[in-house]
């Protein structure tokens, strides 16, 4: 998870509790949440497989209000329920283990209560550190001496971690804790045991300096209610350009289109994005740019966009009404029609994007139209995109300007209509990074290309970002993908007209007769970069 984000997540910390006599932990979570609780963990020390399904409505219930959920000790129940990661002891699972289970997306916290234990921690695969008991404690028979502020003080101080303080607190002693330095405070009994748990939650929320949730119990039920609602925008306006009978019947009729250009993508949570990358409106926006990028590849015109919506049940409808407020959004951008769609259940949110265009009359472009002598070129700056998505990783907020050209992707139908006007048969658009793309025009067109990323890697982002972080920004342009700009090849006296349009239009590489080997000169490690 972003760095920033957990810090900001762990702030108000509940830990569920088996033991208390009144509410279950499925009661307590919900009064968490509903008092404004930014983080949970499970926490039950006799978890028997009938316990199992309780776990498992947590995760829901935490899923769809956007709330991370981690399990106590248990590594393996972790991963069987699909928590956000697990919270380990001294005494439980070593850290590095847990990571290698549970990848790298996963939370990994572990308490630590006194400097002498922070020694013998292994500190590198965990993300955040729990540590008490800060104020003495009734809930855990086997805690550690009771450490007090100074204590707490102390683990802040020599940890590179956010630290969350835990053992005794309440409302009233929550601010002492993050006044301390702590990134949040833990608690259990404090809404456990409380007479009314979502009011002491809401007490303990207004110490933290929380926001107030709106509490979601259910994620989306009714298919047929959700689709109406997100097709409504695309019946309000019928028929304008009478190319579509809109969404509404079995299937979309569109106007004869003299060459129809067909092209299809596909975005899936945890492998082409995860969740904290981009706003729900993003994922949107985005999901339409990166298909529509092919039909810009193709000098196509988009007509006309069909989605196939995979949704998790623990996603609420506010979220995939966000979704497709940004699909909306891209697609009036570039004046194409929402044809229709369908949804169904899915382990992890996915959309599969179908786009219609309408091809040109005059020319198609086609990979293997590269000729030796012509120069291999690139719309805009290659590598930023790869950029913004390691800084969105590490949760570095140095480079929003990166950030920006991995989040909005603009698929470039201004470029395309300036190479199609000078007749550039050779295009495509740049998904896998430059080595990966030109290695398929050099297949197409059975040529060898020499690759030439110095120009790119001059970009003065590109560059500040790999100073800092001590990266080579020539094999990022090589293999950071992702920036949707097109990748053409024609002649230079071509490319100096075409310049006079496109400024930021560079050359990337030069095409040669085949010499048995497609990209001569480029190490095998970029070559075969494999992109998430
Ligand atoms: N670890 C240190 S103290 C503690 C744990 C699990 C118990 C915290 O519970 P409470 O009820 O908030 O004191
Ligand atoms: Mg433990």
């Amino acid at each position: 998870m972003h760095p920033t984000r957990l810090t900001r997540a762990l702030r108000f910390y509940f830990i569920s509790d088996h033991q208390a006599p009144a509410a279950s932990p499925l009661d307590q979570v919900r009064a968490a949440l509903k008092g404004g609780a930014s983080f949970i963990q499970y926490r039950h020390k006799q978890f028997q497989l009938s316990n199992f399904d309780e776990l498992r409505h947590i995760r829901d219930l935490c899923r769809v209000n956007g709330v991370p959920l981690v399990v106590n000790d248990d590594v393996l129940l972790a991963k069987a329920v699909g928590a956000d990661g697990v919270h380990l002891g001294q005494e439980d699972g070593n850290p590095r283990e847990a990571r290698h289970i549970l990848g790298p997306a996963a939370i990994i916290g572990i308490s630590v209560s006194t400097p002498e234990e922070l020694r013998e921690t292994d500190l590198a695969p965990c993300d955040y550190v729990g540590s008490g008991p800060v104020f003495a404690t009734g809930t855990k028979a086997d805690a550690k001496p009771v450490r007090g502020l100074h204590g707490l003080k102390e683990i802040v101080a020599q940890v590179p971690l956010p630290v969350v303080a835990i053992g005794g607190i309440t409302a009233e002693h929550a601010g002492d804790c993050l006044r301390a330095g702590a990134a949040g405070v833990a608690v259990i009994s404090a809404i456990s045991r409380a007479a009314d748990p979502a009011t002491a939650a809401a007490r303990l929320a207004e110490a933290c300096d929380c926001a107030p949730r709106t509490f979601i119990e259910n994620g989306w039920q009714d298919e047929f209610q959700l689709i109406r609602a997100l097709v409504a925008p695309a019946l309000q306006k019928p028929g304008e350009d009478n190319t579509v009978i809109p969404p509404g019947d079995d299937a979309a009729r569109l106007a004869p289109l003299a060459f129809p250009v067909i092209t299809t993508d596909t975005q899936r949570e945890g492998i082409h994005f995860q969740a904290d990358w981009l706003t729900p409106e993003a994922l949107g926006e985005r999901a339409v740019e990166v298909t529509l990028s092919d039909l810009a590849a193709s000098y196509a015109r988009p007509v006309s966009l069909f989605i196939n919506l995979g949704l998790p049940a623990a996603i609420s409808e506010a979220t995939i009404q966000r979704i497709y407020d940004g699909l909306y959004a891209a697609l009036e951008r570039h004046g194409c029609r929402m044809g229709g769609g369908n949804i169904a259940r899915a382990g992890r949110l996915c959309l599969d994007l179908f786009a219609v265009g309408e091809g040109r009359a005059d020319i198609f472009p086609r990979r293997g139209a590269a000729r030796p002598g012509d120069g291999l070129y690139a719309t805009g700056p290659l590598g930023l995109a790869r950029g913004g998505l390691l800084a969105l990783q590490k949760g570095d907020d140095r480079f929003p300007d990166l950030v920006k050209r991995f989040q909005q992707p603009r698929a470039r139908f201004d470029a395309a209509a300036v190479l199609a006007e000078h007749g550039v048969n050779c295009a495509m658009d740049i998904s896998d990074g430059l080595a990966g793309d030109a290695a398929h025009i050099a297949r197409a067109a059975e040529v060898s290309i020499h690759l030439a990323p110095q120009a790119m890697a001059q970009h003065p982002d590109l560059r500040r970002f790999c100073d800092t972080d001590r990266l080579d920004p020539e094999a990022i342009v090589l293999t950071g993908g992702e920036d949707y700009e097109l990748l053409f090849a024609c002649r230079p006296e071509v490319f100096a007209s075409i310049r006079s349009h496109l400024p930021e239009a560079c050359q990337v590489g030069r095409i040669e007769p085949w010499t048995g080997d497609y990209l001569p000169g480029i190490p095998e490690h970029i070559r075969s970069f494999q992109h998430g």
